[in-house]
Parts: C-alpha cells; sequence; structure tokens
C-alpha cells in the first residue's frame, strides 16, 4: 500500500520526541524539534490540516536519577525543566500546538486506559524475571540505576540501553554484571514479577508496517533486522515509585516502564491541543482512533520526528502499541541524525555542546540556526557543527543569495514605485518558475526532506538575482517604463513567493517579509496558493533581511568554545580537576555526600591494554618552574615544567586545588606526548598527572630528575 501525496483529507498530527526533563536543550536536540517546525509548517502551508505536538518526558530512570544526585524530587526536578523547555521552544519559533508533559492528568488517564485496553485485548502477561537490586542501599535498580556489560556486544551499556556499543534496547535482567549508578555497590539479581507485552506476536504485521511507512530509510531498515532476529516481548513496569502507577491487578506497586507512558504523550498532546480548540476545528479522536470517522476510519496522518537512537521504540514498541489497541498507524518517521562537534558527539557533562540559550544570548535570531539545521546534510546524516560553516551558509546562502535579492529588488521597487503590483500581471517565465518552486516544495514535503525544503527557496532566490541582472530594470526605467514595471512586479512576485515558500524554515524574518510587501494578514496562515498569486501590498522601505557573520566574529565564538570544551576535557582528564566536576561537587547535597564518599572507588576497567599500547605513552618526570592563575580561568594554571631537554608551558586544573605558590619545586609527572590543546587562549603542551577529585599530584619517592622517563 502506498499512501497518498500529501496534502490529503485526513488531518496530519507532527509529533516531535519528547525530551527528557532532565538538562539543558543543545542545537543537537534542536535540529529533531526544527525539524519537526518545520515539516508540520510546510505541510501547513500546502493546506494540510496539521497539529504539532510533543511535550516533556518527565518519568524514568534519566530523570529520577539526576534528581536524586541533586537531591530534589523527581517531580520538582522534572517540573522545573519543563517549563523552562516550554519557554525555550518558542523562543526558536519551533511553535507547538500543544506542548504537554507525560506527568499531567490527561497523560496519565490515556495511559492508563491505554494499558488496561492492551490487556483486555490479551495482549499483556506476567512474567518472573531477575531484576538488579543493590543489597546495601536495599534497593531495586531498574534502567539507568544499573550500568555494566551488553550481552550482545560487550560494550559497557547502561541497563535499558547499550547507548555505546550496538545501540540495542536492553530489557531487564539482560546486563552483565551489574552494579548500581548511584552507589557503584555491586548489584545483585533477584526474582520479581513484571507485566510483559507480547510484541513477538506482531512481529508479521510490524514487517507490513515497515514496508509501507515512509519517512526516512534508516527508520525501515535498522528495524527489519531487529525482526530478522526474532522480537522480544517488553518488559512494560518498573520497580520505581516515580512513573505513572500501572492500571491493573498491583499488589508489588509496579510503575509503567517510561517508554510506555512518553509515546503516549503524543495522543495526549493532540487531546489537550483539540479541548482548547475545539474537536471541530482539530479533532484528536478521529486522528488517532481507528474508526473515530466516518470520512477516514483509519485515522490521520501521524509523522514522528525523532533523533536516530530512538528508532526501535517507535518502529518497534510503539506501532506494536498503536495497532494492539485500535490507534491509527503512523505514516512516517523522521529519524534525524546528530550534530556532532569536531567529529566527536555532543556531551552534556563534558560541556562539549553549543547551548541553545548560548546561541541566543550571543544575539542570533533563531532564523538562520532553524536554517542550517534544516539544511545542512541530509536530515539522517549527522552534521558536525563549526561556527565557521554556520557562518558560511548564512553569509552565501541566507545573506548573498535569499537577502540580496530580497533586499536590491524591494528596495529598487520602492524606490521608484509606490505600489507593487505596478504590471498587469506576472510574466509567464517568472510564473511558471514560481510554479517550479512550489512544486519542489511539494516533492521535498513527500520526500520528508527539510534540506530540500530549504535548497527549494535558495533555488528561487537565485532565478531571482539572475532574472534582476539578465533584465536590467534601472537602465529601463526612464526609456522603457513599461518593460521596467514588468521586471519588477516579477521581482515582488518572486520575493512575495519566497516569503510564503521560506515561511516554514524563517518563521519570523518572513514574517517580517510579508509585512514589507504590504500584504495582508500573517504568512503563517496562507497556503502556497498565495505564492502564485502576484503582489498585492503597498511596499514598506525594506531592511535587510539577514546579517552577514564577520570573520572576526567567527574566530570570537570559535575561541570561545574551544577553550571552554578543552578546559572541561582537561577536567575529565585530571579526573575532577576542572570546573565542571567541581561545581558538581559543591552542589551534592550533604545527604548524598557519606554516599558518594563511600563509593569513590571508580570499578577498575576490565578492558586490558597491551605493552606496545603503554610504551606509546611518553611519561616523563618534570619539575614545575612556575605557576601562575590564566585571567578569565576560574580553574586553571598556567605551569612551567622543566622536562630534562625542555621547559614546557602545561596548564592543568589545579587552581582551586593546591595552594599556588607552593607548587614552583614540586616534581611531578607528565603525560608529554599528550596531544597539545588550547586553554583560555594558551596553549598546553603536556599533562600533569594527579589523582582524584583533589588532584593529590603524582610526584615520585626518590631522585629521579626532570626527563626521566616512567616505565
Ligand atoms: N524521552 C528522549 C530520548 O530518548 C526520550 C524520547 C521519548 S519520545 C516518546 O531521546
Ligand atoms: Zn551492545
Amino acid at each position: 500500500m502506498s499512501h497518498d501525496d500529501f496534502p490529503t483529507d485526513r488531518p496530519a498530527v507532527v509529533t516531535c520526541g519528547l525530551p527528557y526533563a532532565n538538562g539543558d536543550l543543545h542545537i543537537g536536540h534542536l535540529r529533531t524539534y526544527v525539524g519537526g517546525d518545520v515539516y508540520s509548517r510546510a505541510l501547513e502551508r500546502l493546506g494540510q490540516e496539521t497539529a504539532f505536538v510533543s511535550g516533556s518526558d518527565m518519568h524514568g530512570t534519566p530523570v529520577a536519577v539526576n534528581a536524586e544526585q541533586e537531591g530534589v524530587s523527581p517531580e520538582a526536578f522534572a517540573l522545573d525543566w519543563h517549563e523552562r523547555y516550554a519557554a525555550t521552544f518558542p523562543k526558536f519559533n519551533v511553535a507547538f500546538d500543544n506542548y504537554g508533559h507525560t506527568h499531567d492528568e490527561t497523560n496519565t488517564a490515556v495511559t492508563q486506559a491505554l494499558v488496561r485496553d492492551l490487556e483486555d485485548a490479551g495482549h499483556v502477561y506476567e512474567k518472573e524475571i531477575m531484576v538488579a537490586y543493590d543489597p546495601v542501599d536495599d534497593q531495586y535498580l531498574p534502567d539507568r540505576y544499573v550500568e555494566g556489560t551488553c550481552p550482545y556486544c560487550g560494550a559497557h551499556a547502561r541497563g535499558d540501553e547499550c547507548d555505546e556499543g550496538c545501540q540495542r534496547h536492553l530489557e531487564p535482567g539482560e546486563v552483565e554484571d551489574p552494579e548500581s549508578t548511584i552507589t557503584g555497590n555491586p548489584a545483585e539479581y533477584r526474582e520479581r514479577t513484571h507485566k510483559f507485552f507480547a510484541v513477538s506476536e506482531f512481529s508479521e504485521y510490524l514487517s507490513g508496517f515497515l514496508d509501507r511507512l515512509e519517512g526516512t530509510s534508516n527508520a525501515r531498515n535498522q528495524p527489519r533486522e531487529w525482526i530478522e532476529q526474532g522480537l522480544q516481548d517488553w518488559c512494560i513496569t518498573r520497580d520505581m515509585d516515580w512513573g505513572i502507577d500501572y492500571p491493573g491487578e498491583n499488589p508489588q506497586d509496579l510503575v509503567l516502564y517510561v517508554w510506555v507512558d512518553a509515546p503516549i504523550e503524543y495522543i495526549s498532546s493532540t487531546k489537550q491541543y483539540s479541548e482548547r480548540v475545539g474537536a471541530d476545528e482539530f479533532d484528536w479522536e478521529a486522528a488517532w482512533t481507528e474508526g473515530a470517522s466516518e470520512d477516514y476510519p483509519e485515522g490521520g496522518e501521524i509523522v514522528h520526528v525523532i533523533g536516530r537512537d530512538i528508532i526501535q521504540h517507535h518502529t518497534i514498541f510503539w506501532p506494536a502499541m498503536l495497532e494492539a489497541t485500535g490507534h491509527a498507524e503512523p505514516r512516517a518517521v523522521m529519524a534525524s541524525g546528530f550534530v556532532t562537534l569536531g567529529g566527536k558527539g555532543f556531551s552534556t557533562s563534558r560541556d562539549r555542546a553549543v547551548w541553545a540559550d548560548e546561541y541566543l544570548e550571543e544575539g542570533f535570531h533563531p532564523d538562520p540556526l532553524r536554517y542550517y539545521l534544516a539544511t545542512n546534510g541530509g536530515f539522517q546524516q549527522d552534521v558536525d557543527f563549526s561556527w565557521e560553516k554556520f557562518a558560511d551558509r548564512v553569509n552565501t546562502e541566507l545573506v548573498g543569495t535569499v537577502g540580496n535579492f530580497l533586499y536590491r529588488s524591494l528596495l529598487f521597487a520602492h524606490r521608484n514605485y509606490d505600489e507593487a503590483p505596478v504590471a498587469d500581471a506576472t510574466s509567464d517565465e517568472v510564473e511558471e518558475r514560481i510554479d517550479e518552486a512550489i512544486a519542489d516544495v511539494e516533492a521535498a514535503v513527500n520526500d520528508y526532506s527539510v534540506r530540500a525544503l530549504g535548497d527549494a527557496v535558495t533555488g528561487l532566490a537565485r532565478f531571482g538575482n539572475e532574472y534582476i541582472q539578465r533584465n536590467e530594470p534601472w537602465k529601463l526605467v526612464d526609456d522603457e517604463p513599461d518593460e521596467a514595471a514588468q521586471v519588477i512586479h516579477d521581482c515582488v512576485a518572486i520575493a512575495k513567493a519566497i516569503a510564503v515558500l521560506f515561511e516554514p524554515i524563517a518563521p519570523e524574518k518572513c514574517e517580517r517579509l510579508w509585512d514589507q510587501l504590504g500584504e495582508d494578514g500573517s504568512v503563517h496562515e496562507v497556503t502556497v496558493e498565495a505564492a502564485r498569486e502576484g503582489p498585492a501590498g503597498d511596499l514598506a522601505e525594506p531592511t535587510e533581511l539577514f546579517e552577514q557573520i564577520e570573520d572576526e566574529r567567527v574566530e570570537a565564538l570559535n575561541e570561545k568554545l574551544e577553550s571552554r570544551v578543552a578546559e572541561a576535557e582537561a577536567g575529565g582528564e585530571d579526573d575532577g580537576a576542572g570546573a565542571d566536576a567541581v561545581d558538581e561537587e559543591e552542589s551534592t547535597d550533604d545527604a548524598t555526600t557519606d554516599e558518594s564518599d563511600m563509593t569513590d572507588i571508580e570499578p577498575i576497567s576490565d578492558d586490558r591494554i597491551s605493552f606496545d599500547e603503554f610504551q606509546e605513552l611518553d611519561i616523563r618526570i618534570g619539575r614545575i618552574e612556575e605557576a601562575e592563575g590564566i585571567e578569565g580561568a576560574d580553574d586553571l594554571l598556567r605551569l612551567r615544567v622543566d622536562l630534562g631537554a625542555e621547559t614546557r608551558t602545561i596548564v592543568a586544573g589545579l587552581k582551586r586545588l593546591h595552594d599556588v605558590d607552593d607548587l614552583p619545586g614540586t616534581k611531578v609527572v607528565v603525560l608529554a606526548n599528550m596531544e597539545k590543546a588550547e586553554l583560555f587562549g594558551v596553549e598546553s603542551n603536556g599533562m600533569v598527572l594527579a589523582a582524584g577529585e583533589e588532584a593529590d599530584l603524582l610526584t615520585t619517592y626518590e631522585d629521579a630528575g626532570p626527563g626521566t622517563k616512567v616505565k
């Protein structure tokens, strides 16, 4: 079966994966939300009735573990983050029709009802399983409370996901050599009775579903392999307090697994939207429930926009749950690649990220970032962020192509004519080119390509520049006023089409353009038909829509980012001497201090290295000659270290932990062939080795002098 092309007569629901309410958003997160927002706006521009929904993911161990580490209740902790997210998305013009959260009444009720339906339909059974348990702390250890080894690939894994290895979802009891993430205690496995959803019964259905599924190809290919390998049933309960109570018979006081109630928030959030605007405007039941609407009994067009790490949940568990309970089948899953920095993944704990707030605090407008995230590479590819690449795209495409066309044509039009529709109609050539751009947008939507949506408009703007250049209206205006008027009319028509077609990507900028064009109402309300209608309004004096980003600005941004990342990394390597770790330590609640004292010893790694690998480390004795602070860095010292053959500058995170004046004369152990790094403008040429949170410096007993090799 193939789906009808968009726009269809059925309502669409575009959803974005719910962010866990447990930490700052960075531009890697934004890629999914911007992608979803661009896509849902594009559907609306095509005239598709669309609800765009999401919410915060409040439950589960990612939230509970972080709340516990901060010494606050998971509810207070998650609500705080939820409110921040709800305030952040609009700042990036990510305009959800409803943004709820999984802990609210709607989602609790919808989730419990759906799980009852699952039980009533006979798809849930009980099973005794082994659950990790911390005997010292007398606590069960679900999901991220436990770490160990992945039974499939041998990588270090969290309890519910092999996040560093094969990316598989792991069932309770699967992780090997378990230990508690909170206390570090080795865990035992204890027998408990849990509820299981019989996903394996849906293998055949899911194979068919994947054949019908649209979106990005990664969302079909990976799950096909999982089905071939044989699906396991899915444990849908957890031994925790934080979560939605399991609805039926529940003597062990279990809550539902977070991945049960999280996707159900897609339904709940749509319901809240319907309740707010009225079912006449948007009917959530008709969109989500099979048979609720006579006109489209199969339900609405459900499009899930997610990160590529949660494909399994959205293409196996979730559609099986929907199928089992008479809900609409998702039409498409768009799974985005990650955003990386210098080729490495973002890391919240290492501060290796470009934060959402940070971007705005730098004074940038959200729309250029939206453009960059939407168009820099295919949606499913990973994208490496750098300020250079960002500035380059902004300067060449937004400023040089789109902005330049708009400004030169609208300025010329405004100076020479009072009103925009200076000719009777748009020329055939331009009308055809606008039609082509509209067709490109339609194709992009049906290909689920947000990048192609951007290309459709830059292509049109490029044509506009070429058109105005070729026709040179400035030469015609005195002697051939009719011809000049036609050219200008055409250019304003192109500008109007750009406003409409670029709205999904740059909504705020396009609204401003709409005003400059003197058009009525809001560009957020029109469809692509408006792009065909030709200009109608009185032109206002144009202003430049996009701002150039200068090279010096890029350099400054890079320096800031690199020092921060390097400092965070140096902090990590010094095992706690960096700013991050110190801050975390300082903010640790008293109640947990004892616990962490007891459990500071990290397990000794099982990953052996060869003697040859060890030989690659050039470790030397050094003597600190000078030590001084570095301007702007709270933790770092600039050391001059005598290594026998030469004296090197080394930056180390020792400032808060040592008396700076005592350091000169101290013998230290130095990793001499450590990669060079620049921290706060100082090049660090080596690494001073230190132990533990207090950065206890390694030294020698006897009189090995500077330069002596450690072996
Ligand atoms: N809260 C976030 C993640 O794993 C998770 C998504 C839920 S979507 C229903 O990326
Ligand atoms: Zn694995």
